[in-house]
C-alpha cells in the first residue's frame, strides 16, 4: 500500500497535486472522491479534512489541505534544489507566485471556464464570463511580462512556481490568449511536460464523465 494518498477527483484542484506527484515520480494512491455531500462533505472525509473541500492528502499519516500547500510540501520534501528552489529568495518567489495565482486568477479562470466551456450552452452566463475576463486581464499581463524575459518564472528551469501557476490557470489554455503571447507559449510548454500530460489525461477523463447536473452542482456549491 502506497504511503501517499491524494483525495479528490482530477477535475478539481486535485489536478495540481496529481501533476506534482507525477513530476516527482511518486507512488501514490488516488482516491477520486467528488465534491459535496457524496464525497468530501461525507462524515468519513470531513473527519480527515474538516473544510469539506478538495484536494487533501495523507502522507504517511501527515494530513494537508490547500492544493498549493500540498504541491509546495511535496516538492520541498522530494526535490529540494530542483523543482523546489534551494535559495531563500527563490523559495520566497515560489511562494509569491503561488499566493498570486490563488488570489489574482484562480476564481476568474474557474468562472470563465464554467460559463464559456463547461456548463451547457443555454445555462452559461455571458455577463459572468465577461466580468471574469476583465478581472484576469491585468494579472495575465503581469504573468505575460514575467515570462517574456525568461523561459520560466524563476529563470531558466521549470520549478514548483511554474507548476502552481500553470496548474491554477490550466483551463485558460482554451481561452483566446492572443493578447498575452508569452503567457500562451509558457503555459503550453508547462502543460506539454510528460507529468502534466499524465495529470491532464486524468482531468480530461473526469471532465468527459461529468454530467451537466454535476457541473451545475459545482457552479452552485462554489458560487461561481
Ligand atoms: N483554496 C483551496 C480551494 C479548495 C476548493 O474550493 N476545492 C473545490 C473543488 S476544486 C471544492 O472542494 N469545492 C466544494 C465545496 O466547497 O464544497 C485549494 O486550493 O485547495
Amino acid at each position: 500500500m502506497s504511503r501517499l494518498r491524494i483525495y479528490g477527483i482530477a477535475r478539481t484542484r486535485a489536478f495540481r497535486a496529481l501533476w506534482m506527484a507525477a513530476e516527482l515520480g511518486l507512488p501514490y494512491e488516488h482516491l477520486p472522491i467528488e465534491i459535496g455531500e457524496a464525497g468530501a462533505r461525507a462524515p468519513e472525509f470531513l473527519a480527515i479534512n474538516p473544510n469539506g473541500r478538495l484536494p487533501f492528502i495523507d502522507d504517511d499519516g501527515f494530513v494537508l489541505f490547500e492544493s498549493l500547500a500540498i504541491t509546495l510540501y511535496l516538492a520541498k520534501k522530494h526535490s529540494l534544489g530542483t523543482l523546489y528552489p534551494a535559495s531563500l529568495q527563490d523559495e520566497a518567489r515560489a511562494w509569491q507566485w503561488s499566493f498570486w495565482a490563488i488570489c489574482e486568477v484562480d476564481r476568474g479562470v474557474n468562472i470563465w471556464s464554467l460559463h464559456a466551456v463547461r456548463l451547457p450552452p443555454a445555462e452559461r452566463d455571458a455577463a459572468k464570463r465577461d466580468e471574469a475576463l476583465k478581472v484576469i486581464a491585468a494579472p495575465f499581463k503581469i504573468l505575460d511580462a514575467a515570462v517574456a524575459k525568461q523561459p520560466y518564472l524563476l529563470g531558466n528551469e521549470f520549478t514548483v512556481a511554474d507548476l502552481n501557476v500553470a496548474a491554477v490557470i490550466s483551463r485558460a489554455i482554451e481561452m483566446d490568449l492572443a493578447a498575452v503571447p508569452n503567457l500562451k507559449t509558457w503555459l503550453t510548454n508547462c502543460l506539454q511536460r510528460p507529468a502534466a500530460r499524465k495529470a491532464l489525461a486524468l482531468k480530461n477523463k473526469a471532465d468527459s464523465e461529468t454530467s451537466p447536473d454535476v457541473t451545475r452542482r459545482i457552479a452552485r456549491i462554489n458560487r461561481l
